[in-house]
Order: C-alpha cells, then sequence, then structure tokens
C-alpha cells in the first residue's frame, strides 16, 4: 500500500464505519430510520469492497463483521469477574408487599424509589468493552462460569460493536437479555418448516439455540435482538467520571452510549405503582413485540441497594413479579410413581399430550398424595395443568363437571415401585420415600443421571435412557463406576454405534477437567444445589475441609440452613460415600485451583477477617458472604493470623484482643466503604 494514501485511505475507512453504525443503530435501536435501506446498502457494500481491498484495515467493530462467518469446534469458558445475578420470584401483591416492607426496615424507613422493568423471556449476557470495544460476549451459564459466544452476539444487529461517544469506561461490562422478537421467531419457524427443519417450540428455545450455534453465519441469520438491564465490573481510567448513583441513570448512561434498553422500564415511588405497572404490562403483554414472563422491580439508589444487599446469589433489593402461569384443559390418564434420586416417591399425571406455556406436556408432576387428595384429582378427570415458565408443569385441579362415574382415586403405593422396599414417610415430611437406598436401582439411575447432568459434570451423550439401560445392565452400579467403562462395553448397548461409544467414552474423560462447584454439586447431596455447592467452595475451597466439616461448622457457611448442614454432615460421614469420592478422584476427576486463583485478584485476597459486634446497616451472614466473595477468609476467632476485625456495636472481648495484638480494626461505616469501592472498580 502506498504509504501517501494511508492517512487519505485510513479516513475514508473510519468515516464509513462511523456512517453506518449511525444510520444502523437509527434503524435497529431508535427504529427511526434517517435514509433509505437502499442508500445504506450502498455505503455498506463499499465498505465490504474496500475491506476485500485492505483486510488488514477491517476493524473488529466494522458493521460487515455482523455477517458473521467464524466456525468454532465448541464454546471457551468464561469466568464472569463479578458474577452474573439471579432474581427472587414473587407471584402475589402480598408478597410484592412483603418484597417493599423488607426493605422499608432495612433502610429505616428511609424512601426509596424502584425501577419496574419488563422481565424478558430470553437469556441473560454479558457484554465486555475495553475502549469501548465489544471484546467478550458470555452467557450466564451457572452465574459464575459462562460461555463465550462473542462471535454470534457480533451479528446482533442492535447492539453496538464500539459505544458511541466518549465517556465510556476504559472496561464496562453490560448485562441484559438476548431474545427473539415474535414477529423474528414466526417468520423463522415458519422459514424452517418449509426447508424441513426442526421448528422451535418458542422464542426463548429459538433465541437460545440460535445464540449456541458455532457457525456464526446461522446466528447471523437469526432474528436476535438484545435489551441491556444492569452492569458488571467497571474499570475507570479517570477518577472524574464516576459511573452513576442511580440503576436509572446507569440506562440512561447506556442507552446514551447506543446500548439497546427496552422502552417499558419505568420509574416508581411505591409498590402500588410496581402492582399498577405489572397490570398494565401484563394487559398489554401479547401485544408486546417480545415475549416476558414477568416484571422486575430493582431499587433505584445503588447505596439503597447496597444497604439492603444479597441472599445467597439473588439481590435482595430486587425480584422478579411473574405473569400467572400459563394454563391449559387435558385429560388425567392414570398416575405413575417415579422414584427420584434421594428415595423421593412422586405421583406422575401421565396425561393426554396438550400445548400450554409454549410447549407440549404429557406428564405433569402431582407432588404427594396430600396434594392429590387436597385437589381431589382422579384417574380419568379433566384437569387444568399449568406450566409457569420453566417450572415442571403441574396439575392443578380437576374440571369436577367434567368427572366421569367411573373416575379412580389414588393411593400412594406403601414400597417401592422399583425394588420394592418399604416405601417411608418420616419426620412429618409431605413425601413417602423408599428405604431402598443406594441397593434401588431407581435411587442409583437417578444420582446417575443427576451427576452426568449439564449443570453438573456436564458428560455430553450420557442422556437419561442410556443411564438407565447400563444400570439396568448392571455395567454401572454408581458414579464412579462410569469411569472405567470401555468402549467395548459401551458400544454393545441398545443403539450405540462404536462411534458414538467412542464419542461417549471421551466426554467422561473430558468431565473429568471440572470445577469443584460442579463436583459438589453433581455428588446430589439432600438440597445441595448450585448456590450451596457455591458457597460451600467459596467457604472451604478445598474438598477435604468440606467433608471434614461439622454441621455446627457448616451452618456457619452462607445459604446453608441446620437442615442443609446435617444432610452434607451426613452424607460425607456415609462409607459408601467417602469410597465413591475416593474412587473418582483416582480415576482423574480435577478442577483447577481456579477459585484460590481468582482471589489472588481479589482485592480483600487471603486476608482473615473477624467479625464481631453487630451491625445495623447489614445483616451478618450478608456482609460475611460479601467479604468472601471479595476473597476473604473470614474467621471466628482472633489471632496473630487476623489481618482485620470489622467490630460493629458493642463489640466486646474480640475487639480488646485485636487491640491488644496490634490488629487492623475498621467500623462498619468503613466496610460499607470497601464494600462500595469494590461495586465501583
Ligand atoms: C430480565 N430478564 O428482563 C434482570 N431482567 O437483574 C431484567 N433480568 C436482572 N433485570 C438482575 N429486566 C439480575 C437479573
Amino acid at each position: 500500500m502506498n504509504p501517501k494514501h494511508d492517512k487519505q485511505l485510513l479516513a475514508q475507512f473510519q468515516q464509513l464505519r462511523k456512517v453506518l453504525s449511525y444510520h444502523s443503530q437509527r434503524y435497529y435501536v431508535l427504529d427511526d430510520p434517517e435514509i433509505p435501506d437502499i442508500e445504506y446498502d450502498k455505503l455498506f457494500r463499499q465498505l465490504e469492497t474496500l475491506e476485500s481491498q485492505y483486510p488488514e484495515l477491517a476493524t473488529l467493530d466494522s458493521p460487515t463483521q455482523r455477517v458473521g462467518g467464524q466456525v468454532l469446534t465448541g464454546f471457551q469458558q468464561v469466568t464472569h469477574q463479578l458474577p452474573m445475578l439471579s432474581l427472587s420470584n414473587a407471584f402475589s401483591t402480598d408478597e410484592i408487599k412483603e418484597f417493599s416492607q423488607r426493605i422499608d426496615e432495612r433502610l429505616s424507613h428511609e424512601h426509596f424509589k424502584l425501577v419496574a422493568e419488563p422481565k424478558l423471556d430470553g437469556l441473560a449476557i454479558s457484554m465486555r468493552y475495553e475502549d469501548g470495544l465489544l471484546t467478550q460476549a458470555a452467557t450466564r451459564g451457572d452465574g459464575t462460569t459462562g460461555e463465550d459466544v462473542t462471535f454470534n452476539v457480533r451479528t446482533i444487529q442492535s447492539i453496538p460493536l464500539h459505544l458511541s461517544g466518549t465517556s465510556y469506561p476504559k472496561i464496562i461490562e453490560v448485562r441484559g437479555e438476548i431474545f427473539m422478537p415474535r414477529s423474528g421467531f414466526k417468520q423463522l419457524n415458519q422459514a424452517q418448516a418449509a426447508r424441513g427443519e426442526k421448528t422451535f417450540a418458542n422464542p426463548r428455545n429459538a433465541a437460545a439455540g440460535s445464540l449456541r450455534q458455532l457457525d456464526s453465519k446461522i446466528a447471523a441469520s437469526r432474528p436476535l435482538d438484545m435489551f441491556c438491564y444492569g452492569i458488571g465490573i467497571v474499570v475507570q481510567e479517570h477518577a472524574d467520571n464516576p459511573m452513576k448513583t442511580h440503576h436509572s441513570d446507569i440506562l440512561n448512561q447506556l442507552k446514551q452510549w447506543g446500548l439497546p434498553i427496552c422502552p417499558e422500564v419505568k420509574t416508581v415511588n411505591s409498590w402500588h405503582d410496581c402492582i399498577n405497572y405489572y397490570d398494565d404490562i401484563l394487559e398489554r403483554r401479547s401485544k408486546l413485540p417480545y415475549e416476558i414472563d414477568g416484571v422486575v422491580y430493582k431499587i433505584d439508589n445503588l447505596t439503597q441497594q447496597q444497604k439492603v444487599g444479597f441472599i445467597s446469589r439473588a439481590p435482595r433489593w430486587a425480584i422478579a413479579h411473574k405473569f400467572p402461569a400459563e394454563e391449559a384443559m387435558t385429560r388425567l390418564l392414570n398416575i405413575d410413581v417415579q422414584v427420584g434420586r434421594t428415595g423421593a416417591l412422586t405421583p406422575v399425571a401421565r396425561l393426554e399430550a396438550v400445548f400450554v406455556g409454549g410447549v407440549t406436556v404429557t406428564n405433569a408432576t402431582l407432588h404427594n398424595q396430600d396434594e392429590i387428595d387436597r385437589k381431589d384429582v382422579r384417574i380419568g378427570d379433566t384437569v387444568i395443568v399449568r406450566r409457569a415458565g420453566d417450572v415442571i408443569p403441574e396439575v392443578v385441579k380437576p374440571v369436577l363437571s367434567e368427572r366421569p362415574d367411573n373416575a379412580q382415586a389414588f393411593i400412594m403405593p406403601t414400597h417401592c415401585p422399583i425394588c420394592h422396599s418399604l416405601a417411608e414417610r418420616v419426620n412429618d415430611e409431605a413425601k413417602s420415600r423408599c428405604t431402598g437406598g443406594i441397593f434401588c436401582p431407581a435411587q442409583r439411575k437417578e444420582a446417575i443421571k443427576h451427576f452426568a447432568s449439564r449443570k453438573a459434570m456436564d458428560i455430553d451423550g450420557l442422556g437419561n435412557k442410556l443411564v438407565e439401560q447400563m444400570v439396568d445392565a448392571e455395567m454401572i452400579h454408581n458414579i464412579s463406576d462410569l469411569f472405567s467403562l470401555t468402549i467395548k462395553q459401551v458400544s454393545a448397548m441398545e443403539r450405540m454405534g462404536e462411534k458414538s461409544a467412542v464419542n461417549l467414552i471421551q466426554a467422561i474423560d473430558v468431565s473429568k477437567s471440572t470445577t469443584l462447584v460442579r463436583f459438589i454439586y453433581s455428588l446430589g447431596i439432600r438440597e445441595v444445589g448450585e448456590a450451596t455447592a457455591l458457597a460451600l467452595a467459596n467457604f472451604y475451597r478445598f474438598l477435604p475441609a468440606i467433608q471434614s466439616a461439622k454441621a455446627e461448622e457448616l451452618i456457619d457457611v452462607p445459604d446453608v440452613g441446620p437442615i442443609v448442614a446435617h444432610n452434607i454432615e451426613t452424607f460425607f460421614a456415609q462409607e459408601h460415600n467417602v469410597e465413591v469420592i475416593r474412587s473418582l478422584l483416582d480415576s482423574g476427576i480435577h478442577w483447577p485451583e481456579i477459585i484460590k486463583k481468582e482471589v489472588h485478584q481479589l482485592p480483600l485476597a487471603d486476608k482473615v477477617i473477624v467479625l464481631t459486634g453487630s451491625l445495623s446497616e447489614m445483616n451478618r451472614n450478608d456482609a460475611k458472604a460479601r467479604l468472601i466473595d471479595m476473597g476473604a477468609k473470614v474467621s471466628s476467632s482472633v489471632s496473630k493470623k487476623t489481618d482485620l476485625l470489622i467490630a460493629g456495636e458493642k463489640a466486646g472481648s474480640k475487639l480488646k484482643k485485636a487491640e491488644q495484638l496490634g490488629i487492623e480494626i475498621m467500623d462498619e461505616a468503613g466496610m460499607l466503604q470497601l464494600f462500595n469501592q469494590y461495586n465501583v472498580s
């Protein structure tokens, strides 16, 4: 290239990109195009031609990059520097009133405003902008680790590849929901059907399927859109341009930078306003161009958000107010009894297929005998079936006017339908449980299915049917047996070719490289879900520490109450569980010291902190959780190893001891300031 032309050429490139970005934003984000499409296309082709002549001058934020083209072989994992939150759900006005009252109490009756937003039914995404450039987009995943979907997200027209203006931070993570508008969904399904390809059950699935395409050309052809509703980490270069202090201002700021914000977002003054907002949106729900499954309320003032805090991964300062579940009528053909991972017997309704909540439902839970009795559901009844969001479909009630004469009442069996051990109801539990334990093939099957599932060890290709076959064939008895399976054994299974068998063995091998959180979760300890597994991993960091923890210690872990603590201790005390874990580790299951590594990058990395006295602004467990999130080790006693004592009101002997040992002491206000700093930088 002639160096004399360089400057001119670069300017031409830059100008074209700028003009195209401007018009693309007018068209896709503001719905207010300024020039005819044909003019836009002309400019676009001009840039394409130039880029093909000088490929070295094509930049990542060029509008031509949206057409896709990169083909991946898999998705990289991305660790979110700040976890992506989940929301607690509310289904009634009373629950919203209670939500507001809880905040009111925690804010000592200080007035607070809320921001009301539609709750989009799509996929949560975190997008990272560095120096204004979109550098990474990742799915929410488990909140801590998601998948890198940058190439696909770049193809979404309403998402700026470069932020507008100049005032953006050095690094900012923008969070929001990617979804497929109703019209696009309809067109996509028509096109899929016309080509004889698979159609999608609902826009959410279509959006998820599109984002998980390895070929970004396919993603580019899908009508995806996005609304942003929050931020993750923010790194400022200069302290003179701080981030906003209110959620509503942040959304406005994001809008100024060219990011799409839902036009229905509204600031409100009270929970009464929230209910009015909810009623209004619910009425307009079917007319909105995108699907929503409720609305979300968030405290507007970020300092107040901070004061109100978190419960586990969900903020206490926000709540999702879900719309009434969608319901349909169908016939209850039979009631089967399923045996769960922990032996719980669940009556399951077999239904005449019915389309409800966006999917075809043939099974629905009936929970337990008491529920069946309370609802007076009988085999042969016409019933109302409900499917709310992702929740398992359930039978709501029978339509009594339609009851046939031969409708049959259901009685829970006294013995496990699978292993025939006695089924018991203990401790006033609603559910009967099979007492067969690991001798019950049904329990073993469920434990293995859980272990292999996506959120656990994520063994690709090990579906439920295959697990059942393998247990029935006595090829595997427990989770650790999976790791000694051979290609020969697997290929002998029904519908299993040599290639699938090789793939499965490979997938089992790949799954050995995991995380401590997944591993704990995969063990299937009663009532230890993902959030608890995460809390345990963060608190103890090493498996042996969790294995040897006593119940009275475990209750110090955020998110762990006495029952769960007991379940954990009991689980690790059982010899067969110890044996299985040993065997799993021997087979090569391992995890990076990822938590430790991350912890080193955190502001309180490895600092030993003791909390004492009473806190007025924040609940003690939340404070503890925040400190752990920031990398600290929170200990209950002061020693020479203590780095910092946080002393609330009426601190006593620990404060004295810390003073004697010359340990740094901080009051509650100092702690809150520390939390604030961590949130903005
Ligand atoms: C949705 N799904 O539309 C949040 N969301 O905020 C909105 N989700 C959210 N906000 C914090 N509007 C965590 C999730």
